[in-house]
């Protein structure tokens, strides 16, 4: 998928977000989603999407719903430090295949990590 490519209504995140397909949410807004990721990288991997916004990759996204995302992910990883302790965390954000993404609804992985564990990611 190129940068440029037009978003795809039918991507995973867009059938979690129209209730298609089952998601494991951690909390929501009007505007913003955080819900598990199937396939974590440690426990306790989220991930962060807007409801609103139909932006592909970080290049495509308004300020105001960038705003309103980012914000949420820091209230994500606060939430996950309360919850988990963990030692550190990684925000991780992908952009286009070549980038590493695979769903290609804009989000922003909060993955919580501990020193003396493995690290899968
Ligand atoms: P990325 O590589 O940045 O595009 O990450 C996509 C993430 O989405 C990846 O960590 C796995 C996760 N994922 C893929 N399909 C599903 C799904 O159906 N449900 C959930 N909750 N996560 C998914």
């Amino acid at each position: 998928m190129s940068l440029n490519a037009p978003y795809d209504p039918d991507n995973i995140f867009a059938k979690i977000l129209r209730g298609e397909m089952p998601s494991v949410k951690v909390w929501e807004d009007d505007h913003v989603l955080a819900f598990m990721d199937v396939f974590p990288q440690s426990e306790g991997h989220v991930l962060v999407i807007s409801k609103t916004s139909t932006a592909q990759t970080l290049l495509d996204i308004d300020a105001a719903a960038l705003a309103r995302l980012t914000v949420a992910v820091q209230r994500t990883a606060r939430a996950v430090e309360k919850a988990l302790r963990p030692d550190g965390f990684q925000i991780m954000q992908l952009n286009g295949r070549a980038g590493g993404q695979t769903v290609f609804h804009l989000h922003f992985h909060v993955i919580p990590r501990w020193t003396n564990r493995q690290m899968k990611g």
